[in-house]
């Protein structure tokens, strides 16, 4: 990978910028190693784990339109062991972040205490934001209760841990979940996950795209790269600097992912478009980035990284 392209958090080194937004291409070890093996993935996101695997929510549970997509997939994924022993036997290759769910405050303590536990030293990133696990709310919107998992999780927890937000709307609610974040030594927020609960209809039948919750679903794609900047650029104004941000939301081209970056993104992770394209998308928007530095005079990813200018 081009030097130009690199990105640091809780001293890890990533070569590149570029990574799959948990959930997309990861849920096997072959979907793994696909993204372990391409030199333009700057590392592997695994999907979410609970400690049972789950086989998610009844289908159709995911539908694309144009610059978008509804999910509600419902966590399906082939269990905590499954992933972290992935990622215990792909330790010389380039950073893994182990992505974990729970269903509860309680699993989500077991499961940090077997990661604590494990050979594993590589970024853990707490998913709080799962839209479409029915009958469980989405915790981060909840500070008081995001305050006490982070209270209980770092009275034990040692290694590089962050969380996976969802959006936010309002800039009081950006101030308050900031300010429960920054008390804690959070390796990165990724910022944002889908958009929960939105509703798309098919003209024809009268009825939902997708089935669970009455076709209620997280909207991700292209559509959401405004609501994705504003909160990467929120949380980068907002947030401790060692606290670094994982950039995810709309990104379709490298323009999108120049802007990630722009507003405070280390990192950028890319879903949707993902799941659309396939994985020679990173080559391409890798190959977009590096013309665009070119074009604007820049020699690396940090001479413009949370360079938002006044307008
Ligand atoms: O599996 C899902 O339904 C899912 C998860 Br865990 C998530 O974090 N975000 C999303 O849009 N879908």
């Amino acid at each position: 990978m081009d030097k130009k392209m690199f990105a640091s958090i809780a001293n890890v080194d990533f070569d590149g910028v570029l990574i799959n937004a948990s959930g997309v291409h990861c849920q096997t070890s072959s979907e793994l190693d696909e993204l372990l093996n391409d030199e333009y993935v700057a590392a592997p996101v695994t999907k979410s784990a609970t400690l049972n695997s789950r086989d998610g929510n009844p289908k159709p549970s995911y539908f694309e339109f144009k610059d978008g997509s509804i999910n509600s997939m419902g966590l399906p994924n082939n269990g905590f062991e499954y992933y972290l022993n992935y990622v215990e036997s792909h330790r010389n290759n380039k950073p893994i972040i182990l992505s974990i769910a729970s269903l509860s405050q309680e699993e989500c303590i077991e499961l940090l205490h077997k990661v604590q536990a494990s050979d594993f030293n590589g970024i853990t990133e707490l998913n709080l934001s799962c839209p479409n696990v029915i009958g469980k709310p989405q915790v981060a919107y909840d500070f008081e209760a995001t305050d006490k998992i982070l209270s209980e999780v770092f009275s034990f927890f040692k290694k590089p841990l962050g969380i996976k937000l969802p959006p936010y709307f309002d800039l009081t609610h950006f101030d308050q979940i900031a300010a429960v974040l920054n008390q804690y030594p959070l390796s990165h927020v990724n910022s944002v996950n889908s958009i929960g609960n939105g509703l798309l209809v098919d003209l024809a039948t009268e009825a939902p795209v997708i089935k669970p919750k009455g076709g209620f679903g997280g909207v991700g794609g292209h559509n959401i790269l405004p609501t994705a900047l504003a909160n990467v650029r929120a949380f980068r104004l907002r947030l401790n600097q060692n606290i670094k941000i994982i950039g995810t939301g709309g990104v379709k081209t490298a323009e999108d992912v120049f802007a990630h970056i722009l507003c405070g993104a280390d990192l950028v992770s890319i879903g949707t478009e993902l799941n659309k394209q396939g994985i020679s998308l990173f080559k391409d928007l890798n190959e977009g980035l590096i013309k665009i530095m070119h074009d604007k005079g820049y020699n690396s990813v940090d001479e413009f990284r949370n360079g938002l200018k006044d307008i």
